[in-house]
C-alpha cells in the first residue's frame, strides 16, 4: 500500500543558472521522493515574498544556508505525518508557521521548495503526470485534452539581463500560429539561429554573446534597433511578420525609472511621453504583448495604457502584481493591465500562486507563466502553464540548458498527450491573429 504520508524532508543549496546558491528540497514518502528548487530574480519587484539570503561573506552575502535550515529544522518537523495530496493545508501550515504577510521569517525559497517538491511527489504517487495533477489542483475536475503554451521567447536581452543599452529587457517573439508546440519551438530554434548570423555580421562577434536568458546581448542602445533587427531574422527564414510570429517585450520600466523620468533611448520621457512611445511601437510593429511598461508603483500609467489599445494587445503585469491576489484585485479594479506574470516565488507557494491565476482568469485576463532570469534545471513551470491552460509561457530563448529544459518538458508533455495536445492558434484575446 502507497504511504501518501510526509516522512522527511531534506534541502540544500545547490548552484542557480548565474552561479548564485538557491534552495533544493527533497521530500520523501517512506523510499518515494520527489525533488524541486527554486529561482531567483534580478529585476525583481518591491512588493514579492521575501527570498531570504544570509549576508555576510559566504557567496558574498548571497548564502541561503538559514533557509536551507528553515525547511531541515522548522518545517520537516511541522510537516512530517502530513498527506502529501493536502497541498492547499501543506501550503497554510507553512504560511501560519511563518507568520510574516512576506514570507520573511523562514524565507519563500525555503517554503516554495518544499510546495514544489510536495506537488511533484502527490503526482508521483498518484501515478498521472505532474500538469494533470497540476489542472486537478487548480480546477477540482480531470480533462481529456490540454492545450501548450505559444513560447514567448525573449531571443533579445536588455536592461538588467544583459551588458548594453537598452533600457528595455526583453524582446520575444511569438510563434502565434504553429500547429503544435513542437513545430513552434523549432520555429523559434531557426529565427534565433538567423538572428545570430545577422548580428555577427551587422555588429561584429561580440554582438552574439547572451545575456541571462539565454537571448543575444548586441551593444545597441535603440529600442526600434533591437525590434527591427529580430524582423529581419524572422522574414529571412521566410514567416509572415503579424500572423506567424508576433512580437513581445518586457520594458521592466522600474529599472530605467529614475524617480521622475524614464531614462529609454537617449532620452528622459514622463508617463504620458512614454505611453505615446508606447502607442508608436504598437503601430509600426506587430508588437502585442507589453510587460511591465511603467514602474512598479504606477498603476495609473497601466489603467490608461489599457485604456489606449485594443483587445489584440496584452499589457502584462509583472513587478506591478508580483503574482499576490490582494495587488491583483487592485489592478483589476483600476483596469491596471489585461495580462497577469505568474511567477510561482514572486508568492512563494504553489496554492497561492494557483489562486493569483484562477482570480486573472475569472477577470477575463490572460496569463503567462514565466521562469526568473535566475533559473534552475527544475521544469516544474512547465507542467503549471499546461496544467492551468494558460496558453503563454515564456522560458528565455532557446538557449541554455536552464531556459531550455522548460521548453524540453513541453515537448515531453505534448509527446505524452498525443492527439490529445493543443496548440492555441485561435488565441482567445489575439482575435486579429486567428
Ligand atoms: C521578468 C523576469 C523574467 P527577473 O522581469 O519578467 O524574465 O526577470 O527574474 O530578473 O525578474
Ligand atoms: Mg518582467
Amino acid at each position: 500500500m502507497t504511504n501518501f504520508k510526509i516522512t522527511s524532508i531534506k534541502a540544500r543549496w545547490i548552484l542557480d543558472s548565474r552561479g548564485n546558491p538557491t534552495v533544493e528540497t527533497d521530500i520523501y514518502c517512506d523510499n518515494n521522493f520527489a525533488r524541486a528548487a527554486v529561482p531567483s530574480g534580478a529585476s525583481t519587484g518591491e512588493l514579492e515574498a521575501l527570498e531570504l539570503r544570509d549576508g555576510g561573506k559566504k557567496f558574498n552575502g548571497k548564502h541561503v544556508a538559514k533557509a536551507v535550515s528553515n525547511v531541515n529544522n522548522i518545517l520537516a518537523n511541522y510537516l512530517k505525518g502530513m498527506d502529501i495530496r493536502e497541498q492547499n493545508l501543506i501550503d497554510s501550515k507553512m504560511i501560519e508557521i511563518d507568520g510574516t504577510e512576506n514570507k520573511s521569517k523562514l524565507g519563500a525559497n525555503a517554503i516554495l521548495s518544499v510546495s514544489l517538491a510536495a506537488a511533484k511527489l502527490a503526482a508521483k504517487l498518484r501515478e498521472i503526470p505532474l500538469f494533470k495533477y497540476l489542472y486537478e489542483l487548480s480546477y477540482g475536475t480531470i480533462r481529456e485534452n490540454y492545450l501548450l503554451p505559444i513560447p514567448c521567447c525573449n531571443i533579445l536581452n536588455g536592461g538588467e539581463h544583459a551588458g548594453n543599452n537598452l533600457a528595455i529587457q526583453e524582446f520575444m517573439i511569438l510563434p502565434a500560429r504553429a500547429n503544435s508546440f513542437s513545430a513552434a519551438i523549432r520555429y523559434v530554434s531557426e529565427v534565433y539561429h538567423i538572428l545570430k548570423e545577422i548580428l555577427s555580421k551587422k555588429y561584429g562577434k561580440q554582438a552574439i554573446n547572451v545575456g541571462d536568458e539565454g537571448g543575444f546581448a548586441p551593444n545597441l542602445s535603440f529600442t526600434r534597433e533591437a525590434l527591427d533587427v529580430i524582423i529581419e531574422a524572422i522574414e529571412e527564414r521566410g514567416f509572415s511578420l503579424g500572423k506567424e510570429f508576433i512580437l513581445a517585450i518586457d520594458a521592466a520600466a522600474s529599472e530605467f525609472y529614475n524617480g521622475e523620468k524614464y531614462e529609454i533611448d537617449g532620452k528622459q520621457l514622463d508617463e504620458n511621453e512614454l505611453l505615446q512611445y508606447y502607442l508608436d511601437l504598437i503601430n509600426e510593429y506587430p508588437l502585442k504583448s507589453i510587460e511591465d511598461p511603467f514602474d512598479q508603483k504606477a498603476f495609473m500609467g497601466f489603467t490608461k495604457l489599457t485604456n489606449k489599445i485594443d483587445e489584440s494587445v496584452q499589457i502584462v503585469d509583472d513587478d506591478l502584481t508580483v503574482t499576490n491576489m490582494n495587488i491583483l484585485r487592485k489592478a483589476i479594479n483600476q483596469g491596471a493591465g489585461n495580462a497577469l506574470l505568474l511567477k510561482v516565488n514572486q508568492i512563494g507557494s504553489l496554492t497561492e500562486a494557483i489562486n493569483s491565476a484562477k482570480l486573472a482568469f475569472e477577470n477575463n485576463f490572460n496569463v503567462m507563466l514565466s521562469h526568473r532570469s535566475g533559473e534552475t534545471s527544475d521544469t516544474f513551470i512547465a507542467d503549471l502553464a499546461v496544467g492551468l491552460c494558460s496558453g503563454q509561457i515564456k522560458s528565455g530563448a532557446t538557449c541554455r540548458s536552464d531556459r531550455c529544459s522548460k521548453y524540453n518538458q513541453l515537448l515531453r508533455i505534448e509527446e505524452t498527450l498525443g492527439e490529445k495536445a493543443q496548440y492555441p492558434t485561435n488565441f482567445k484575446s489575439w482575435k486579429n491573429f486567428q
